[in-house]
């Protein structure tokens, strides 16, 4: 089902023409409204006349999440503040907050982008989108609010927290879309087992999650514990929110709104653009927005690129399933190693609850990992010898796909903390 389809279906050429008409405008607009892109394109002897097909954006400079610091907190705008009718912003682990804004325009597009992303996993205007990412300044709960309504479902908004609520929300009210991030689903899919409600007796049949990285065997897991089927929806603040691409009903690959949005892969470290097919940086210019259209933004998000057309008819390019970020990455005695290897290799072990942390450190000069994951209810009940098994045999399978020794300790069912948003799923002690 499409909600746009002359764009969602449109051919490679019509659609690098559209690009190049939209990114020569919003070069323009940049160059003329923003002092730091009129310096740096200065810097780098690019005038917007320079720009004229899709392929001449390599020649543009990157934008990185310092420049929104260095300019906190409007400083990136292009449009004057009497146009702009919302500011959200994202948190951030380190130093200020990234401020991004949006004019009424630009709202209208974000909404269609998150419309889209629900057509395109079969929503409709029938369903009841139960929508528990947080509101707020998190772009999360406003964004998949506005795609919904735009697509004429019932939107219930009701944030993230008090799970319980959540629960019997879904029963009253008959939910038949969670959208949240995938932490919390399986942090609702405990609350529900608690209540002793069955997966049977609710309505849901889809579920949107995204704003953190999560394997496939954590979807199989939510598809089987909620008794829906699982997508993938991806999006950063400064690009919008919410909806930049999303999974079809294919579950292969995820959609980019490529009229708005051009990716690109580049190799982190030379920032030369890769092939499609190849793993590296995932960047994005916004070539419709009219409050924050960042150029060549560097999301420092792992993924790559296919643009065979998919078999649910869209043409648009797809992006992998992002597998973490570049500075997610850890390095631990010279390898490195990212959260969702160690999440796909613990989920593929009975026994285990996909409930886990990961603990990095420094003893003696030497990085040390350490897992702990918490053990199913049946295991718990198991004697020490064969839960010492069980650990064993789970280092064994982290030493094999790591190629690093890993301690692991299993520990009793909700000892983990849950997490209501986006998980805290690594401490690195090295940083402190
Ligand atoms: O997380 C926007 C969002 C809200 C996306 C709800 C999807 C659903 P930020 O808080 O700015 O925005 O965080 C953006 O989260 O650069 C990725 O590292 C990560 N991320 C977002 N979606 C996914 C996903 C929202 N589906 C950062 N898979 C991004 C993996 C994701 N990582």
């Amino acid at each position: 089902m499409y909600f746009n389809k002359k764009i969602e279906t449109m051919n490679r050429e019509d659609m690098k023409k559209l690009q190049a008409e939209r990114l020569k405008k919003t070069v323009e607009r940049v160059y003329n409204n923003v002092p730091l892109y009129r310096e740096r394109f200065d810097e780098y002897g690019i005038k917007p006349e320079h720009i004229k097909t899709v392929d001449d954006l390599k020649n543009l400079p990157f934008t990185y999440k310092t420049d929104l610091r260095d300019t906190y907190p409007f400083g990136l705008f292009a449009a004057p503040m009497e146009e702009v009718v919302r500011i959200h912003a994202s948190s951030g682990t380190t130093g200020k907050q990234t401020v991004v804004g949006y004019t009424k325009n630009d709202l209208d597009i974000w909404s269609e982008c998150v419309a889209r992303s629900f057509a395109s996993v079969g929503a409709t205007n029938k369903d009841i989108v139960h929508d528990s990412y947080g509101y707020g300044l998190f772009t999360g709960g406003l964004g998949i609010h506005d795609g919904a309504t735009k697509l004429g479902a019932a939107v219930i908004p009701v944030s993230s927290g008090n799970t319980t609520r959540q629960v019997n929300i879904f029963k009253d009210f008959g939910s038949t879309i969670l959208c949240c991030t995938p932490s919390y689903a399986m942090y609702l899919i405990e609350a529900i087992k608690e209540n002793n409600i069955s997966a049977d007796d609710l309505k849901l049949r889809i579920g949107i999650f995204g704003a953190e990285p999560w394997t496939d065997e954590m979807r199989t897991e939510i598809e089987k514990g909620l008794g829906i089927k699982a997508y993938d929806i991806y999006g950063l603040s400064e690009i919008c929110g919410p909806g930049v691409s999303c999974n079809c009903y294919m579950q292969n690959g995820l959609h980019v709104q490529e009229d708005h949005f051009i990716p690109e892969i580049i190799d982190p470290d030379t920032g030369e653009v890769l092939p499609d097919g190849e793993s590296g940086e995932l960047v994005f210019t916004c070539i419709t927005k009219e409050a924050l259209p960042l150029i060549r933004y560097r999301t420092r998000d792992i993924s790559s690129l296919n643009r065979e057309t998919c078999e649910c008819g869209r043409t648009t390019v797809r992006m992998s399933k992002p597998c973490g970020r570049t500075d997610d990455m850890l390095i631990v005695r010279g390898v490195n190693v990212f959260p969702s290897q160690v999440e796909s290799v613990l989920l593929n072990i009975d026994g285990v609850s996909p409930h886990y942390h990961i603990t990095v450190d420094r003893v003696n000069n030497l990085d040390t990992m350490d897992v702990e994951v918490e053990m199913s209810p049946s295991l718990f009940s198991d004697s020490v010898k064969q839960i010492q098994e069980k650990e064993k045999m789970i280092k064994q399978a982290l030493l094999s796909t790591l190629n690093i020794a890993v301690g692991v300790k299993l520990v009793g069912p909700k000892t983990i903390s849950r997490s209501e948003g986006k998980a805290k799923r690594v401490t690195d002690n090295r940083k402190k």
